[in-house]
Parts: structure tokens; sequence; C-alpha cells
């Protein structure tokens, strides 16, 4: 290596990722319909919600509050914004279309005019600044009709009006967005059905046959978008999007490293397996059977899931997952939503979610051997409280600390000969939490005034890791 080359390849796309309806606001305007995030209360209610069985929206608008309604108010202040963004020199910002902004029910045959204009001024915005956007098509914003009145992902005929979705958005963007992803980790559905599928289950026995034939659903969705997207758009890339949590066996026993291996499979391969291969793997055939799970599978399905692979993988990568076949209430980690058991050589986040920056280089690992195809580290952060001082600095040197190691772990694993196409962390700015509806859970390079019980003037500041985050940029990843 010559002192001018960097580990990192010369077109990395570093940057930021957040979500429409974690950040937008605006959540009724511009003729914008309801999505599921516009009816999920915030706090401690939002994840019991989440994981408990039987949800159906009928919820005490005047009990709850709804964070999401006015998120940020990035719908109005998207240029302040993104002038932040390009002041730390980004390259890429992940961001999604609300589904609810183009069409507004979901089942309409016309688009709407005022949500397709909104996003034609953000994407110039960004490209003033010479800004990629990377574009996620569904990022846990399912319109609410297409839950109430349809059954969610269950239902085949989503398949159709979200066909009618994409090919609005390409056709309308295909000289703006040139990389895109289809839905925003899609391996979720497997532990919070709402958010990912678009449904609730009512008893836990009964999850799996609606599970997974919602999943051969949106496997169908996805592969009509990557095909829609290559006929209309050229040069484009476009990606699925999963959760990578590497699945660790908590000791040497065989019966922990078989259950590891196999949880490993279903949650972590599973999805990329038929989006980035295009066929059903295995060892899910054998997990079909075992659960009396029948697809209901139509002429051609399986040729469309074969001929619509993505061009690559994007993950997010919060945390790694230790794995007993046979554990205890007490082993269980604390706040890791997709569970396992407690890991004695990590710390945790104050959330409980497990900081493993080795896991990141693991993961990149096991993906590169399994797929060989690139990869892109879509989400990756850590949610903290953060304190204004008295002098409105905010020095969040964890934040630094806990990115530094992962940004030192992505170094090696490129080294090891990973392709990685880029890094946007997750929650670039503050904004609402998805798992949680809160505020206070942070990830952001800026901080916004806004606060869990919804008061504050919105006001953004830079924090400390704004300015390391900038100067990791300049040099290309060198100067951490
Ligand atoms: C991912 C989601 C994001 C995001 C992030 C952090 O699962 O794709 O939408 O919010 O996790 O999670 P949380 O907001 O719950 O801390």
């Amino acid at each position: 290596m010559t002192t001018n080359e960097t580990k990192f390849p010369k077109s990395f796309l570093w940057g930021g990722a957040t979500a429409a309806n974690q950040m937008e606001g605006g959540f009724y305007e511009g003729n914008k319909g309801l999505n599921i995030a516009d009816v999920l209360p915030g706090g401690k209610e939002r994840l019991s919600i989440l994981q408990t069985p039987g949800f159906n929206f009928e919820i005490d608008r005047e009990k709850y509050s709804y964070p999401n309604h006015e998120g940020i108010d990035f719908y109005h202040r998207y240029k302040e914004d993104i002038a932040l963004f390009a002041e730390m020199g980004f390259k890429a910002f992940r961001m999604s279309i609300a589904w609810t902004r183009i069409f507004p029910n979901g089942d309409e045959l016309e688009a709407n005019e005022e949500g397709l204009a909104f996003y034609d001024r953000v994407f110039d915005e960004l490209h003033k600044y010479g800004i990629e956007p990377v574009v996620t098509i569904s990022h846990y914003e399912m319109p609410v009709t297409l839950v109430k009145e349809y059954g969610g992902w269950r239902n085949r005929k989503v398949v159709t009006f979200f066909e009618r979705y994409v090919n609005a958005i390409f056709n309308r963007y295909k000289d703006k967005v040139k990389n895109w992803m289809t839905f925003n980790e899609i391996n979720s559905g497997l532990v919070m059905p709402i958010m990912g599928l678009g449904f609730s289950i009512q008893k836990e026995e009964d999850k799996f046959q609606p599970t997974f034939q919602a999943y051969h659903h949106q496997f169908l969705a996805s592969a009509i978008a990557v095909k829609a997207c290559k006929k209309l758009i050229p040069d484009v890339k476009i990606g699925c999007m999963i959760i990578f949590a590497p699945v660790y066996s908590f000791d040497s026993n065989p019966e922990n490293v078989m259950y590891s291996l196999q949880e490993e499979r279903l949650f972590n391969n599973f999805c990329a397996d038929v989006q980035v291969r295009g066929e059903y793997p295995a060892f899910i055939k054998r997990y079909f059977k075992e659960h009396k799970i029948e697809l209901e599978i139509q002429e051609g399905d399986l040729e469309l899931i074969k001929e619509g692979t993505v061009d690559y993988i994007g993950f997010s990568y919060y945390m790694s997952r230790t794995e007993k076949k046979v554990k205890s209430e007490l082993e269980a980690s604390q706040g890791n939503i997709i569970g396992g058991v407690k890991n004695p050589f990590l710390k945790a986040s104050d959330w409980g979610w497990e900081i493993d920056p080795i896991g990141l280089r693991i993961s990149l690992n096991k993906l590169y051997d399994r797929y060989q195809v690139p990869l892109f580290i879509v989400e990756n952060g850590l949610g903290a409280y953060d304190k204004v001082e008295e002098d409105g600095s905010i020095n969040d040197d964890y934040r630094i600390d806990y990115l530094r190691e992962h940004i030192k772990a992505m170094g090696e694993a490129i080294e090891d000969g990973v392709e990685l196409m880029g890094y946007t962390s997750w929650g670039c700015i503050d904004l609402v939490s998805a798992s949680s509806g809160e505020m206070s859970k942070r990830y952001g390079y800026i901080y916004v005034d806004k606060h869990d019980d919804g008061s504050g003037t919105l006001e953004r500041k830079k924090k400390k890791s704004f300015f390391w985050y900038k100067d990791v940029i300049a040099t290309n990843g060198e100067d951490l």
C-alpha cells in the first residue's frame, strides 16, 4: 500500500441513514395517508405491542401520543438538514419514501402528485451537494388501509398494489435515484410481524403458515421491484436489506452449536438466500415440513423469484446474538429484540443492546463467504442519552468510541477481502426510535431539540461526533 492508498475504496459511500416515518413528520400534509408507524404509540407500550400477539390498531387516540406525527419535522426542514449532511462531507444519504405519500391508502389507481413532488425536492437538494440518495422503498411504513382492509402481506393483492407503487416511483425518479433497497430489515417480520409484514398474529401457535405465506408475497414483490427497476433505470443498483446479527454458540456443546447454526440460518440467511440466490434454501423446506407450512405458490412464482435477484446486500448491524438450546429467563439477554442469552464478554448499551465490533467483521465475512455479492452497511450506531451542556456543547465521546471500533472492524474485513460499498450509520440526525417511539434514544451526529413528551424547539445542534465523522470522511476512514 502506498501512503496515498487507504483501506477504503475511493468510491466508498460514507453517509448516514434515516427512515421517513421516524423523521418526516407532516403526517397528514400533502394528502399523505396513515401508515403503521402513525398509529403506534411511543414509550413502553410500543415494544410490547410489537411483540405481543393480537394487536389490532384500535388504539386510544386520547391516551397515547404519536411521536411520528411531528417526527423531527424533516418535511419542512430538509434543506437545513441536508446542508448539515453536506458539511460533514456525506457521499450518500439513506432515506425511505413513505408509501402513504405516494398512495395514501395503498390501493388507489393514481399516485399522489404532492407526495411525488416532495421527494423530487429532497433528491434535488441532495444532488445540489453531490450526495447520492440511497432509497428504501418500504421501511416499516405500510399503509394502514392495507393492514386493516387486506390483512397486510398475507394477502396476495398487496403485491399488485406494491407493483403500482414501485412503478410510480421508478418512473418518476429514474434520473435522480440510482441506488435502491426493497424492504427494510425484511427478516424482522420473524420477530415483529406488525412492522415487517403488516399483520398481527393472534395466537403464537398460529404464526407459521401466515408468516411464511406473507414472506412468499414479499419475495414476489421484491422480485417484481428488481425487474422493473432494472428495466426502467439505466446503471441502477438495487439491494435487499436484512438485519444481520451473527449467532454465536454459548459454549462448545454440539447441541448448542447446532441450535445456533439453525437460528443463524433461519434469521440471518433465509430471506437473503431467496433474494440473492433466487430460491428457497434446502433448510427452510425441512422447517416448513416440521411446522406444517404449505405455501400457496402459483405457476411462475418461482421463476419470477429466480429472475428478480438483487445486486447487493444492505444490512443493519447493531449486535451479535449468543444462543443456547435450553435457556432460562434469567439468562435472557435483556433488550435484545432478537433473543439469545447474555454474552459474558460483551457490554451493552443503555437499552441492553450488546456492543460487539468484532461481530461486525464476523458478519461481513460470513455474508461475503456465503453470497459473494457486494455488501453495504446501511445501519449501525449507538442509541444513547445525550446531555446538552450549559455552553450548548454535546460531548458524545461514547458514540465516537462505538463508531470508531466498528469502522476499524470494517477496515479489517476489507483487508480480509470483503467487497464493501459503503457505510451509512443509523440516525445521522436524532430521530424517533423505531422500537420505543422515543426521542431520548439518540443516534445522531446532529442533536434535535425534541423530547419524549413532544416538547422542544426542534433546533439542530452539532455534537462532538459531527466534527469527528467529518474528519473520518475527509480522510476516507484513515483518521479515526
Ligand atoms: C432498525 C430499524 C431502524 C432503526 C434502528 C434502531 O431496526 O431499521 O428503523 O430505528 O433499528 O432501532 P431503535 O430506533 O429501536 O433504536
